[in-house]
């Protein structure tokens, strides 16, 4: 097989120049005449990447037309696609994984010059193709990889344990950053083949993904300075150590403490938080547009006392969220599930109160305190979430367990610690994605774009801000505040999205970013610096559904006023520093800083 690769590989390289001159002004070829297996096969990247070896024979090539893309987050409708539906599958030779990328390209007279790599989310490298769309309506071919795991419903953890229950340090390389970066070059190259750009003409290349999806992101522009010329990177589900094990805090807490809440009375907290907190940003809109101002003023014993009921739910049987069915639940908010709530938004500390990690705002859900009921015995207890599971067991301990930690009920706050720091050293230079100094992207021109739900309870809007910190102060260390963040700001802008959860909007007024692709091409393409994020309320429970907003750049916070004729008008304004120093975390619970 891999010699009749080799064979093929020379036999098109040689063919290949002819046959794009052929098309090289390819806006008028049709899709028809192009997204053949022959032609896909001429355009391959051979040498685009020394040490992978395309398999010629296993492209596939199918043109699709006149297609709808239904709205996502991250894209509106678009009507009347077509575009080029290709995969094929390369190896490294000496190493024994097989690994498929999927890529769309625009009809050749939608084509604008440009490229983009999507990614995945949870343990997963890809999203499938439900992220291409968002390349193809903006005249960008895209491109998804499996990672070598298996197929596009393959997960890394399905294979991160070798057949001898040792770690695959080719697995775990390959999720770390090496497939990203590889399906990047191959699709960049693919692009210049397939519409006969020459070598001097332009082709712009992005990024777009969030939470797993977002750490994939930050993992190339640490490491490939020239590969994106715009990255745009949701929630990252970065600091992976921290991130993956603090997933375990909540359910820890209720072993610790033997206190489980039932779901419906922390939903009824929650709801209370919001309706304390939606008026500190100055409109009353159900939605908390400052969480920090909601942080410093909470009235914790308020909720003592709350009633609360739930109808009773069935089981989910989605195989990537199972959710065990709920009973009917009814009663008053205790002083206990009080103590709960806030020790879980409160985050990761030791036993002798050190901070390991950062904290969720006030209004998130708590999904990771969420107690299942055990129908046998009538009582509720921890849930163990999967991320923070896999994480200890086969990432760490490297044992082949995934629905449980054996030890648990003998972990106290500080064994959670002692995991968080030996995952953290063990992975400190594949997964742990924040090396802070962005010199080299900066200096090959590139742009990112970086935002996270305010409200996310999954990925904490915190850890995104510590990020955006690290790297202002690493890359800028003598400059003034002012002069570091204008720095920062000429390449690097973060926003925070009121309202948001993990990756989508939450709340339902939530002004959502749906729009950064092309956000991002205005400023990589025309210098359009996004001083503001264009968002769009794009929940059908919205009061103001389809209403354009802008998103303040950190660290301004949005406030809003109301005027004697009746008129809301928003500004963003630097927080107080009581508001800002509640972004701002001191992770004493470690000997070494934590980026
Ligand atoms: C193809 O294009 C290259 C450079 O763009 C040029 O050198 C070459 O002569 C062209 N070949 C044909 C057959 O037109
Ligand atoms: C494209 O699809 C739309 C909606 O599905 C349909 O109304 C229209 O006739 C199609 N156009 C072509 C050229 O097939
Ligand atoms: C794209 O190609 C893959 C692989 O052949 C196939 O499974 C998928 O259904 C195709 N998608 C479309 C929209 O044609
Ligand atoms: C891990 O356990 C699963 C399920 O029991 C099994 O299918 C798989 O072969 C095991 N893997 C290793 C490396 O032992
Ligand atoms: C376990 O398997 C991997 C992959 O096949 C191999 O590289 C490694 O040497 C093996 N380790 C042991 C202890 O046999
Ligand atoms: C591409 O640009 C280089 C450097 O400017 C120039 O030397 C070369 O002739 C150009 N090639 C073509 C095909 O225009
Ligand atoms: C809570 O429910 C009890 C009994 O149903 C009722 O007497 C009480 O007024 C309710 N409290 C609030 C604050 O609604
Ligand atoms: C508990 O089990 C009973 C009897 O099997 C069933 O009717 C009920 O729906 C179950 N309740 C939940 C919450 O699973
Ligand atoms: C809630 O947590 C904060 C720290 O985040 C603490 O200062 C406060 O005392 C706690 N309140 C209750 C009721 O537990
Ligand atoms: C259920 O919980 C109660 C009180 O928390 C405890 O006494 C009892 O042993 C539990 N039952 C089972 C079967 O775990
Ligand atoms: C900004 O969002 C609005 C909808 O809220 C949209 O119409 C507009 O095209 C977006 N701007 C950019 C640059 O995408
Ligand atoms: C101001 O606007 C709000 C919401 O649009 C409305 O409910 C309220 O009645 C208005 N107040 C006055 C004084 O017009
Ligand atoms: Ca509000």
């Amino acid at each position: 097989m891999a010699l009749s690769s080799f064979f093929w590989a020379s036999v098109l390289a040689a063919t290949a120049q002819a046959v794009t001159n052929s098309t090289s002004s390819s806006s008028s070829a049709s899709l028809a005449s192009v997204c053949t297996t022959d032609y896909v096969q001429q355009s391959l990247p051979i040498d685009a990447i020394d040490g992978v070896v395309i398999d010629v024979d296993s492209v596939t090539a199918n043109a699709v037309y006149n297609a709808t893309f239904t709205a996502s987050d991250f894209f509106p409708q678009f009507n009347g696609q077509s575009y080029c539906n290709v995969t094929f599958t390369y190896t490294h030779p000496g190493r024994e994984n097989t690994v498929t990328v999927w890529y769309w390209l625009p009809a050749p007279s939608a084509f604008k010059n440009r490229y983009l790599s999507t990614g995945g989310g949870g343990y997963s490298i890809t999203s499938q193709d439900s992220s291409l769309p968002g390349g193809i309506a903006y005249g960008a071919s895209a491109g998804t990889t499996d990672g070598g795991f298996g197929g596009f419903n393959a997960q890394v953890t399905d294979v991160v344990l070798n057949a001898n229950g040792s770690l695959s340090d080719e697995v775990v390389y390959s999720f770390g950053y090496r497939s990203i970066h590889e399906m990047t070059v191959l699709g960049k190259q693919l692009t210049r083949n397939f519409f006969g750009m020459g070598d001097n003409t332009t082709l712009y290349s992005y990024y777009q993904a969030c939470s797993e999806g977002g750490r994939e992101g930050w993992s190339q522009v640490q490491r490939f300075p020239t590969d994106f010329d715009g990255a745009i990177i949701g929630a990252p589900a970065m600091r992976y150590a921290h991130q993956q094990l603090q997933h375990l805090w909540g359910a820890l807490i209720e072993m610790y403490y033997g206190i489980y809440p039932k779901p419906c009375a922390l939903s009824a907290i929650q709801s209370a938080v919001l309706d304390q907190c939606d008026p500190l940003d100055g409109k009353t809109d159900g939605m908390i547009s400052r969480s920090d101002l909601c942080f410093l003023s909470l009235d914790w014993d308020a909720f003592i006392g709350l009633n609360y009921s739930c109808e009773a739910t069935a089981a989910s049987t989605n195989p990537f969220n199972p959710v065990a069915a709920t009973p009917a639940q009814s009663g008053t908010v205790t002083a206990d599930d009080v103590r709960i709530a806030n020790l879980t938004w409160d985050g990761p500390t030791t036993l002798n109160g050190e901070r390991v990690y950062v904290r969720w705002q006030p209004g998130t859900g708590f999904s990771d305190a969420d107690a299942t009921y055990n129908n046998a015995t009538g009582n509720w207890s921890y849930t163990l979430q999967t991320l923070g599971v896999e994480f200890a067991e086969l990432f760490i301990r490297e044992q082949n367990v995934t629905d449980t930690i054996p030890d648990f009920e003998e972990w106290t706050p500080d064994t959670l610690r002692d995991m968080i720091y030996l995952g953290w050293q063990k992975f400190d230079s594949v997964l742990q994605t924040t090396w802070p100094d962005l010199s080299a992207f900066r200096d090959a021109g590139g742009k990112v774009l970086h935002f996270h739900g305010e409200s996310d309870g999954s990925v904490p809007a915190a850890s995104s801000v510590r990020y955006f910190e690290s790297v202002r102060k690493t890359m800028y260390p003598k400059l003034s505040y002012n002069d570091s963040l204008a720095a920062v700001n000429d390449f690097y802008r973060f926003y925070l999205v009121e309202g948001a959860g993990h990756c989508s909007p939450s709340q339902c007024n939530t002004p959502f970013p749906q729009t950064n692709l092309p956000v991002m091409i205005e400023w990589v393409e025309q210098g359009v610096e996004p001083v503001t994020l264009n968002a769009t309320v794009i929940q059908s429970c919205a009061t103001d559904y389809g209403a354009n907003d802008q998103l303040c750049s950190w660290p301004l916070r949005p406030v809003y006023s109301t005027n004697s004729n009746n008129v809301t008008s928003k500004t963003c304004e630097f927080p107080s520093e009581a508001a800002f120093n509640s972004w701002i975390y001191d992770l004493d619970a470690f000997p070494i800083y934590v980026y």
